[in-house]
């Protein structure tokens, strides 16, 4: 029998020898690449965390001690030892396990996550509470050095060396963030895991020692014990001592013993402590540790020569960004790309293989990636940043307050917008037409089709202001691309069909949906639909809605994202007091939390898919 069947809970594993848990260890793993080629998932991240993980939960006693997962796309394993063993693999599938922590999932779960750099405020917050009720119970923080770079992460790392409550972070170090790892306090971890403050203070002992003309046996003694010292005492130079937090390692992540040493020791103090734990990412699995960027966020892949499959015909929308910014690049080297470290995810990487001067991955950090942009600006380059719209949520404050009241010109990527398949709730790109939409000043724009982005991404380059262009997370429509972009006429929209009965508006991709639904609702319902490509939602081509509202009188709005707030707002305030006569329909996300599933199953879902669109302008259309 499978070892692996024999652990119901964490307890479990308390009774299990070290030969054992390498055998666990490497079941879990076989069990990962298994499940990961088929649903796809974050495979690197999570084979990196197997060992790690065990002795995790071999050493503190969950749920009454705190595991707490930043970001939380490594925690397959946990969800795997803390009784979810047997729906794994449904994980990332609709109606399965989420592919990240849930609190309503398990009580093993302590915070919902998706997003970078949180655990360590949780962690701080959560101390202060136990403490301030005498209770008695282990927290312990795991956060790689990717989410590291977050600026939360380091303002709580900055309040924890004050606040000195119990907690144990654990730093789950593999130089990677989904590309390698950028920045300063990367290079400062690669400086501690390499040992060499250390030694460097080892050589510079000895120095001094052999400067002493005396020998013999009690220099040597001496020599020992200030050595045993500087182990025990310090690392010097760390920046995490120098904070305030007592730094402990670096500590092989794949040796039980180790880990295992160091964890239970780490239990003892009643100051905060972090334990640098080395790791690799895709351990055990040659394609994903030869390859684990590709592997982070893996398509399902065939396990015996690690090939992805169903890889989509055209090019992705991400894919055409990048190549009409490098394109951008190309013509004028004002222009420069923007990443918080997600160069292939934007599809960036373009500019980054072939002008990597004019490429900045800055780490996951969105917040200062619109000032770097904006300062950028302001000395007269023309940045173009690539995020995803679910972590556009993390710089709200600076398209506000830095970006739009001074109107630099920045040019926004935003990908992943709209509902988003697999990832789950945390990920879903659906704030970004409600928050853009109360924002001065700045240009929003949702292509129909991977041509029309780049003709967008041209147009957003041209202008003297803000610009936002957000597309979906779906394969190109695969429509021929034209040679030379150009330049869409500002705030105005694209007619596809005429129609007296109603008036579609379609944002972005909904926009052929839309079509396709009126040509149904035509030929089987006797019902003729207008349907607009919006393409610009700020400025809105008011003229163009309000005439052609003035024939329809009906009017309905199409768009992926929430309702409230949402590009049907923007609509309603086109008209004019309540006397225009019109009746509207809001066709968008209505849902106060989306459940875990596809991109085109969450379309049906909310009714956006064809024949959603159609079954209620239908409904409208008839009701009296
Ligand atoms: C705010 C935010 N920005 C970007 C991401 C996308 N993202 C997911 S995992 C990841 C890399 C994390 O690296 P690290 O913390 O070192 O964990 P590893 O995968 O290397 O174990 C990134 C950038 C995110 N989750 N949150």
């Amino acid at each position: 029998m499978a070892l692996l069947e024999t652990i119901r809970s964490p307890e479990d594993l308390r009774r299990l020898g070290l030969p054992e848990l390498e055998r666990l260890s490497q079941e879990i793993r076989e069990l990962l690449v298994q499940v990961v080629s088929r649903n796809g998932g974050h495979l690197s991240s999570n084979l990196g965390a197997v060992d790690l993980t065990l002795a995790l939960h071999r050493t503190f006693a969950a749920p009454r001690d705190k595991i707490i997962w930043d970001i939380g796309h490594q925690c397959y394993t946990h969800k795997i030892v803390t009784g979810r063993r047997e729906r794994i693999g449904t994980i990332r599938q609709k109606g399965g396990l989420l592919g990240f922590p849930d609190r309503e999932e398990s009580e093993y779960d302590v915070l919902n996550t998706g997003h970078a750099s949180t655990s360590l405020g949780f962690a701080s917050g959560l101390a202060i509470a136990r403490d301030r009720q005498g209770q008695d119970f282990h927290i312990v923080a795991v956060i790689g050095d990717g989410a590291l770079t977050g600026g939360v992460a380091l303002e709580a790392l900055n309040h924890i060396g004050q606040v000195k409550q119990r907690l144990i972070i654990v730093l789950n170090d593999n130089k990677m963030s989904i590309a390698p790892n950028v920045g300063g306090i990367s290079r400062h971890l690669n400086y501690l895991a390499s040992g060499r403050p250390y030694i460097r203070m080892k050589e510079v002992i000895q120095k001094v020692l052999k400067a002493i003309p005396l020998a013999g046996k009690p220099l040597f003694d001496l020599a020992r014990k200030l050595e045993v010292l500087m182990r025990t005492m310090m690392v010097p130079g760390s920046l995490f001592e120098e904070l305030g937090i007592k730094y402990i390692g670096p500590i092989n992540g794949h040796g039980f013993p180790d880990l295992l040493k160091e964890l239970e020791a780490a239990k003892k103090y009643d100051y905060p402590v972090l334990l640098h734990v080395v790791t690799r990412k895709g351990e055990g699995y040659e394609p994903a540790s030869d390859d684990p960027s590709s592997y982070h966020s893996s398509a399902p892949f065939n396990i015996e020569n690690g090939k992805f499959l169903g890889r989509e015909k055209g090019p992705s929308y991400s894919q055409v960004f990048g190549r009409s910014v490098r394109r951008l690049v190309e013509a004028d080297r004002r222009f420069v790309a923007l990443t918080a470290a997600m160069p292939e995810g934007t599809g960036l990487d373009a500019v980054q293989r072939d002008f990597p001067a004019n490429f900045f991955d800055v780490g996951i950090a969105e917040q200062y990636m619109f000032d770097f942009a904006g300062g950028l600006a302001l000395g007269g380059f023309r940045p173009v940043l690539g995020v995803y719209s679910t972590f556009l949520q993390r710089a709200v404050d600076q398209v506000i307050h830095d970006v739009s009241l001074m109107r630099l010109p920045l040019l926004v990527g935003l990908d992943r917008a709209g509902l988003v398949g697999g990832d789950g709730p945390t990920h879903q790109g659906i704030y970004d037409i409600a928050l853009l939409q109360a924002v001065p000043g700045i240009v929003l724009m949702a292509p129909k089709d991977e041509n029309e982005l780049q003709h967008m991404v041209f147009t957003a380059s041209r202008l003297d202001r803000p610009a936002f262009i957000r597309y979906p997370k779906e394969p190109g429509r695969g429509v021929p691309l034209d040679a030379e972009p150009r330049e869409l006429p500002l705030g105005r929209a694209e007619v596809l069909r005429r129609g007296n009965d109603v008036l579609l508006l379609a944002v972005g991709t909904l926009a052929w949906r839309a079509l396709e639904a009126a040509e149904a609702l035509a030929r089987e319902d006797g019902i003729e639909a207008a349907v607009v490509n919006v393409r610009f939602l700020k400025p809105l081509d008011r003229a163009l809605v309000l005439d052609m509202a003035a024939v329809t009188r009906k009017v309905v709005t199409i768009e992926d994202g929430t309702a409230r707030g949402g590009f049907s707002d923007i609509v309603r305030q086109a008209f004019p007091g309540a006397g225009t006569g019109c009746e509207f329909l809001a066709l968008a996300v209505h849902e106060e939390s989306l459940p875990l599933a596809s991109r085109p199953e969450l379309l049906a879902l909310c009714g956006l898919d064809a024949a959603g669109i159609r079954r209620q302008v239908r409904e409208f259309i008839r009701k009296k």
